[in-house]
């Protein structure tokens, strides 16, 4: 008993290092902006959950320790660059920003800004989050209208589903009313209800993400044409770190499926720290050798395997479908092999981009204007 508690412990530890070696690396430094990938930002009132938010997604904190989480008093900077596509920063905001405070550069902030997700607690009363909200989004689109705004309905574990969607009905109409009273009514807001305690976080969180991708358009594609030559139901492709599904075919998404999917995960990574790593500890979770396979009671069969380092395809087949199995991995290799080729010319991009702005920085004119480098 001891001993199986022990090698569960370990097990447990090795999977926090490997979740530490793959998620967020910087810490405070990082200035963010197009090279370093889109920054999203997590703001709204005190107390509303976003550092919560921002633990449970990308840190593996479990729900319950976010009780003991202190208020944040400055921009916290994390870099998630634990995937080929899932590359960004999330800056968390303390409750109280002051726009009026001349230190609060908010232009250089929303200038470099992909996603303002707001947090609105459903469980509190909420005007002054939505006046909040406005003035927020207000200033955002006035410096970049091409901000994605999101905004978390937050803590709906403790709402009844009733209250779920009437709340949820209210806060659209009274932020969009407030919105075409001002004559913004161009501004686009998205809403999800949203709960640390089960997986609408990750499901809503996927969603911010999947609009800063620009190869979306192209993984939906292959998705598509994947499953429609496989028989197979449906395809999610996940960041196995954060859970974050980064693409999905064009059929419609259930809670549930989703819901398995992240289940299926986490126990692959569990098993394989139990029992898949060398005797000394060493050798990772995850890697080219991955894959899982498992027969639900509804003839549906729940099918993982590796697609990169950092990423997983999950798909659901009929028993009989996958009774061509052959089929399914043949065209599954192929559709790796597309997938790594799309990763290949982002990395370019990303170099080059990252080449280009090196080159202008050093371009720069010194103050008495001699420039660094020879022109
Ligand atoms: N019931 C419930 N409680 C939550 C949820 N998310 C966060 N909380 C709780 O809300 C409280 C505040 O969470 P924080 O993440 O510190 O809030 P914050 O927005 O970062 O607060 P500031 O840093 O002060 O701006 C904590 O006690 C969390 O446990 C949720 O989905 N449901
Ligand atoms: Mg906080």
């Amino acid at each position: 008993m001891e001993i199986a508690a022990k090698a569960c412990q370990n097990a447990e530890d090795l999977k926090d290092q490997w979740f530490v070696s793959h998620c967020g690396m910087v810490r405070g430094t990082s200035t963010g902006g197009p090279a370093g990938g889109p920054r999203i930002l997590l703001m709204g009132l005190r107390r509303s959950g976003k550092s919560s938010i921002q633990k449970v997604v990308f840190h593996k904190m479990s729900p319950n320790e976010t009780l003991f989480l202190e208020s944040t008093n400055k921009i916290y900077k994390d870099d998630i660059s634990n995937s080929s596509f899932v590359n960004f920063q999330i800056w968390d905001f303390p409750g109280q920003i002051d726009f009026f405070d001349p230190t609060f550069d908010y232009e250089m902030i929303f200038r470099g800004t992909g996603a303002l997700i707001f947090v609105i607690d459903s469980q509190d009363d909420y005007m002054e989050a939505l006046a909040r909200l406005h003035l927020t989004v207000t200033r955002a689109y006035k410096v970049n209208p091409d901000i994605n705004f999101e905004i978390f309905i937050h803590k709906v574990d403790g709402l009844s589903d009733d209250h779920k969607i009437e709340t949820q009905r209210d806060i659209h109409q009274r932020a969009n009313d407030d919105l075409a009273d001002a004559g913004l009514e161009k501004i686009h807001l998205s809403f999800y209800l949203t709960s640390i305690y089960d997986h609408s976080i990750f499901e809503a969180f996927s969603k911010v993400v999947q609009k800063l991708i620009p190869q979306l358009p192209t993984l939906e594609n292959l998705l598509n044409i994947f499953i429609s030559n496989s028989g197979i139901e449906k395809a999610f492709l996940f960041d196995v770190v954060s859970k974050i599904y980064i693409a999905t075919d064009s059929s419609p998404v259930d809670m549930q499926s989703y819901e398995l999917c992240c289940d299926m995960i986490d126990v692959v990574i569990d098993v394989s720290c139990i029992y898949g790593l060398k005797d000394d500890g060493t050798g990772t979770p995850y890697d080219k050798e991955s894959m899982a396979i498992i027969k639900l009671n509804n003839t549906t069969v729940l099918y993982l395997k590796e697609v990169t380092k950092f990423l997983a395809l999950v798909c659901f087949v009929r028993e009989e479908s996958f009774e061509r199995k052959g089929l399914i991995d043949y065209n599954f290799h192929c559709f790796r092999k597309a997938i790594q080729e799309v990763f290949e010319v982002r990395m370019k991009v990303v170099r080059s981009r990252k080449h280009q702005s090196h080159v202008q920085k050093n371009k720069r004119p010194t103050p008495n204007g001699t420039p660094r480098m020879p022109l």
